[in-house]
């Protein structure tokens, strides 16, 4: 993976990508820097959480020369059917009234878009994302008519409610005391971002939100420069953790810009982080946000607010979890 040859090859493609692509050339070109680089990064591929079964499914297609869009909705798509992961997809713990809705979003190479908001009863919002990416003019569906379009394509209706996430709900009633967790469980939404052996980068981002939350209340995963950004110039970001921090800063678009100022994106992610200690420092200190982030070159970063926050990264053909730093040590 890290040799000069493969290095070569890929600069190859992206010379042939010149005389086939048309207007795509641009996105496959070797940026100067990497002319003196050797290590070669990518395909690679990196999700919030200990997402390794998804980075895996993503890091599989990659292998085999697979597109990087086709790798996170693969990937998210695992998160989503897991009934252990209660904050994504079938087995999300629901709203204070007992309904799962699903937000989700993706975006491809050449900054297409899509999303879905306050879904209901489909198991892979993120595939419906792509879907209204794909055949719509639109970049959002919400709610009633998003579940319309969902079935319209051959999607099913299922009920995503589990015993458990039933379970749940039932407990936290007793109180009604609405409070995001911290690090819930260490396996929240997913974020998802790639890029393939042709350098191509593409983002997923899936997650049922907060539990508990008011009905009709949407998070950053599904909003485009929130919870997920892609630039093929550039690179890509996504986020974890309480939206509203997210959403209120635009992280993942302040990163990808930070990255495109040039600066590494461990640096770029770390702004984020900082931005929301600045604005917000009461919640900045009481809830969690994470960020990951990738660039073109197959650099990647990622940092927290809280102690706590893990990340799965397939590259060179590992498949593994690291540790994010944080700003607060607590
Ligand atoms: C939201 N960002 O709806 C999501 C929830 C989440 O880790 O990421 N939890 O606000």
């Amino acid at each position: 993976m890290h040799s000069r040859r493969l290095f070569l090859k890929n600069a190859l493609l992206a010379g042939a990508a010149v005389l086939t692509g048309a207007d795509r050339w641009r996105h496959w070109l070797p940026l100067p820097e990497d002319m003196n680089d050797s290590s070669v990064r990518w395909p690679a591929v990196i999700a919030t959480w200990d997402n390794r079964k998804a980075t895996a499914a993503a890091g599989a297609i990659l292998s085999a020369g697979g597109r990087a869009l086709d790798a996170v909705e693969a990937g998210a798509r695992v998160a989503e059917a897991d009934p252990n992961d209660t904050s994504v997809g079938y087995g999300g713990l629901p709203d204070r009234d007992g309904n799962v809705t699903l937000d989700a979003c993706i975006m491809d190479e050449f900054g297409n878009a899509g999303s879905v908001t306050y879904l209901q009863h489909i198991k892979h919002p993120i595939s419906v994302a792509r879907r209204v990416m794909e055949k719509t003019p639109h970049v959002i569906l919400s709610g009633d008519g998003a579940l319309e379009f969902a079935l319209s394509e051959g999607f099913s209706k299922e009920n995503l409610l589990t015993d458990e996430a039933r379970r749940a709900w039932e407990a936290w009633k007793i109180k009604s005391e609405y409070k995001p967790v911290i690090n819930s469980e260490r396996h929240d939404t997913i974020g998802i971002i790639a890029i393939d052996a042709q350098r191509r980068l593409s983002g997923a981002c899936s997650t049922s939100g907060m539990a508990f939350k008011m009905r009709g209340r949407v998070g950053d995963s599904p909003i485009i420069g929130a919870g997920l950004f892609v630039d093929n110039e550039v690179g890509a970001a996504t986020a974890t953790g309480l939206g509203e921090l997210v959403l209120k800063t635009l992280g993942t678009f302040l990163i990808v810009e930070e990255m495109r100022r040039g600066k590494h994106p461990q640096k770029a992610v770390e702004i984020a982080i900082r931005r929301i200690a600045q604005k917000y420092p009461k919640h900045a200190r009481e809830n969690q946000v994470g960020y990951i982030a990738l660039d073109r070159r197959g650099r990647h970063g990622a940092f927290s607010l809280q102690p706590g926050f893990n990340y799965a990264l397939f590259q060179g053909g590992q498949n593994r979890v690291f540790e994010a730093a944080s700003l607060w040590k607590r």
